[in-house]
């Protein structure tokens, strides 16, 4: 069972999106994570979220650049949550991609990450604290990770001048 589906518009986004994978990869979170595109691969993406609902997914993570629909889309399709993440573009530098996302009209949802890498990774983190709510072993290794996190902050030096 893939607990998450991460898709994104292009496989040329995987640079990013890996960092979501990553997060989740980290707390032994299952996921698929597929290239299906709003605008080039319609009939697929709908497919593939209906069958990702069938096989027990609990969110979907989308990635999508320029006029970015994806994470739009797929939201229209599904009543799980769906977090977004805008991906760096050529010209704009993603404020396209992020506009496109945060801007969901009312009553379709899409929760709006950072752009690019942060975002991806943030965007898999904020997946790990939605399951936590059920999962008391999960959310106890949550807790261990703010804490590593917090003592690399408190350990780290200031180069000297
Ligand atoms: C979007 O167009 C994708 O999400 C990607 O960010 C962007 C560029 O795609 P490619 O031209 O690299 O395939 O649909």
């Amino acid at each position: 069972m893939s607990t998450v589906g991460i898709v994104m518009g292009s496989t040329s986004d995987w640079e990013v999106m890996k960092e979501a994978a990553q997060q989740l990869k980290d707390f032994g979170i299952a996921y698929e994570a597929r290239a299906l595109s709003a605008h080039r691969t319609p009939a697929e993406l709908e497919a593939w979220v209906a069958d990702m609902e069938r096989r027990g997914c609990k969110a979907f993570i989308a990635g999508a650049g320029g006029a970015a629909h994806l994470a739009g889309v797929v939201a229209a399709k599904t009543l799980l949550p769906v977090l977004g993440v805008p991906i760096p573009s050529k010209y704009l530098k993603g404020l396209d991609s992020l506009l496109s996302m945060v801007q969901m009209p009312k009553g379709i949802p899409v929760a709006t990450f950072a752009i690019g890498e942060a975002g991806a990774a943030n965007a898999g983190l904020f997946v790990v604290h939605m399951l936590a709510l059920g999962d008391a072993e999960l959310a106890g290794r949550l807790r261990a990770f703010r804490e590593r996190q917090a003592g690399a902050v408190r350990a780290a030096e200031l180069p000297p001048l």
